[in-house]
């Protein structure tokens, strides 16, 4: 044992990295870098030292620990995954827009209910298009409480508490149809904002697109999040109505800039397909422009006209008109080249950082002089619908070229800015201070976000980043068409930054993620007290706290079966019913013992619930085909756990 150790730590000296101090405890075997064994592994492996170097840096010996988690979206397939770095274990995935049996999430009535409550009225979507986690912050860093995520595809926010790592609610608007820009939250996570891609008329309803110009419009809303209870509030919800642009990814200021909302654009030619009419492609049609518009919004000024009743009601949200907002000042345009993708505000606050996918450089705007000109009214004329339009020269601090196709934007603890670089497949770091490109690494192919450790919060902690390439050709072994997508892990604590590891992510595309220390997450081992509906985290009218309170009752709208798991019995494990029956399963885990989780599946009546210590939750089906249905515990939970098993017996 002893010698592998030394031997390691004589790697670190072959790599340049060990201190100084411990290469004199490499004695005779340190001359060439590494012990004879360690070579003969090395080159049986074909690895370099810059390998084995990359390789200490993410291994985690067994019961190691992780010292950030990586919250990355699972893009279509709906679920967010959890990631711990550097090891890069992938710890959990947590159903959110997709149901996910192992967790009973769209199972179980308490998650059914959260789907169905997400969804237009009579339906109950089963997929989502996740791209922007964003983590709960106080004072603009993240507090480690919630984390929200966005469903492109139907215009959803969801929540999920960090608490049980278990999602507790899913809201629409029918105000947009379809959201890119979310999920942000301001410093305080007083709002969750959400931003409409796809110009629509507004709530819902239809217009052709003869009508574009006049009856399309796109939307952010302003979600208002009840901390306490865990929950975004609709009735306290309000948005604003923005022109038929394409709004695209926001970020809250801070600190100078706080109380003010920054949302980059593209589209601002308003093109909106028609091919086969003669029109332009949107991709061809949308990029005309040399430049569009950073919206730069006042949210302070907006909440008193909300406050003062300043809005109309559209499906149900208030709305800042688009007319309200010019007359009160809340909106100006800062140009901005060329179809950009993402704004990005620096730790500093006063620097607004936006790269346009078809020009080269980053643009930093520069805070402090957006709201002079605001305050002079020193405008270079206003858009087709009257927002002021302030000049682009006077408002940035500079710009940095960083080559082609610059998507996004991060920072860490010294001073540096990271950006992702989509057609050259490159990381580029840059300085802040002085606005120069300072170094580019190539990654693998068509990155899209990068995500710095708490890289775009108040104090970003450096050491780590990963890069998020939607490409992973010929870089794991081959598993048909359809490609996983590779997160590389990039050590930027150095001078230069090193690519340490690849981990294919075959969960839907993440396209972006957040990375916090892990010592800001603080789980509960279990539900307690014994009984408890981990959604709304109170007691569960339909507990049974002690086995010898189960039981099965027939009722006017049923059977009810109050049931009890532990190791390793459910009880009753025996359930008699007529055919036509509606059977409502109310299922508590007696268990206190942490990770000590049963299962409850019925054969061919597409039901798994996930049972949790402490847990109690509903299913409730109809029991419609005659016969004999075993059912049995899911989890293999002890070594009795195959006989954790019972009849549900149909009656014709
Ligand atoms: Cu894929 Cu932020 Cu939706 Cu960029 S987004 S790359
Ligand atoms: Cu309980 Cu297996």
């Amino acid at each position: 044992m002893k010698k592998s150790i030394l031997a390691t730590l004589c790697v670190f000296v072959a790599a340049g990295l060990a201190l100084a101090v411990l290469a004199t405890s490499c004695g005779p075997q340190g001359k060439g870098g590494a012990s004879a064994d360690l070579r003969a592994l090395m080159s049986a492996r074909n690895l370099s030292e810059a390998d084995v170097s990359a390789a200490l840096k993410t291994y985690t010996p067994t019961g190691g620990k992780d010292e950030f988690y990586l919250f990355a979206s699972g893009g279509h397939g709906g679920n967010l995954i959890v990631i711990g770095v550097p090891s890069m274990r992938i710890l959990k995935y947590v159903g959110v827009f997709t149901p996910e049996p192992w967790q009973g999430y769209g199972f179980d009535e308490e998650t059914r209910e959260i789907m169905r409550e997400g969804s237009p009225p009579g339906l109950s979507l089963t997929w989502g298009d996740m791209h922007h986690p964003a983590l709960s912050e106080t004072n603009g860093d993240y507090d480690g409480e919630f984390i929200f995520v966005n469903d492109k595809a139907n215009a959803r926010i969801a929540v999920v508490s960090l608490r049980d790592f278990a999602t507790k609610q899913i809201v629409m608007s029918d105000l947009i149809q379809g959201d890119h820009g979310g999920t942000f939250v301001t410093p305080n996570t007083e709002y969750v904002i959400e931003t409409a891609q796809f110009p629509a008329p507004l709530g819902g309803g239809y217009a052709p697109l003869s009508d574009y110009d006049d009856k399309y419009r796109g939307a952010q809303i302003f979600w208002k999040f009840d901390r306490a209870r865990g929950r975004l509030v609709p009735e306290e919800s309000w948005a604003i109505e923005l022109p038929p642009y394409m709004q695209d990814l926001a970020d809250s200021g801070k600190l100078v800039s706080e109380g003010f909302i920054f949302c980059n654009s593209f589209n601002t030619e308003r093109a909106h397909g028609g091919i086969q009419q003669g029109n332009p492609a949107l991709e061809s049609g949308a990029s005309q422009n040399d430049m569009d518009y950073l919206h730069v919004f006042d949210l302070r000024k907006a909440e008193a006209v909300v406050r003062r009743g300043g809005t109309t009601t559209i499906a149900g949200m208030r709305v800042i008109t688009l007319p309200t907002l010019i007359e009160e000042g809340l909106l100006h345009f800062v140009p901005e080249p060329k179809s950009p993708h993402g704004v990005d505000v620096a730790p500093n606050g006063n620097d607004i950082c936006v790269a346009g996918k078809l020009d080269t450089h980053v643009t930093v705007y520069d805070f402090a002089k957006i709201k002079a000109l605001i305050e002079q009214k020193r405008y270079d004329g206003v858009d087709a619908y009257g927002v002021p339009i302030l000049p682009f020269r006077e408002a940035i601090r500079g710009q940095v070229e960083i080559g082609l196709g610059p998507l996004h934007t991060q920072f860490d603890d010294r001073g540096f800015a990271y950006t992702s670089v989509f057609i050259e497949s490159k990381v580029a770091r840059w300085s802040l201070a002085d606005l120069a490109l300072l170094e580019k690494t190539a990654v693998h192919y068509n990155i899209g976000h990068l995500c710095a450790a708490e890289g775009d919060a108040l104090h970003p902690k450096g050491k780590y980043l990963i890069a998020m390439d939607k490409w992973s050709i010929d870089r794991f072994n081959d598993v048909g068409p359809l490609l996983p997508q590779n997160f590389q892990l990039i050590d930027i604590s150095g001078d230069q930054m090193q690519v340490l590891y690849d981990l294919p992510i075959p969960l839907g595309e993440p396209h972006y993620a957040q990375m916090i220390a892990a010592d800001k997450i603080k789980t509960i081992d279990m539900y307690t007290p014994v009984g408890t509906n981990p959604v709304t985290g109170q007691p569960h009218a339909n507990a049974v706290v002690q086995e010898s309170d189960a039981r099965i009752e027939r009722r006017a709208d049923g059977v009810h079966v109050y049931m009890t798991l532990i190791r390793s019995h459910l009880t009753p494990d025996v359930i008699e019913v007529r055919k036509g029956d509606r059977v409502h399963m109310h299922v508590t885990s007696l268990e206190q013992a942490r990770d000590a989780t049963h299962g409850f599946a019925i054969d061919k009546y597409n039901l798994n619930l996930s049972v949790e210590p402490g847990k109690t939750c509903d299913a409730v089906f109809v029991a419609d085909r005659s016969g004999v249905f075993p059912f049995y515990c899911t989890e293999f939970c002890s070594a009795l756990h195959l006989e954790m098993a019972g009849y549900l017996l149909v009656k014709p």
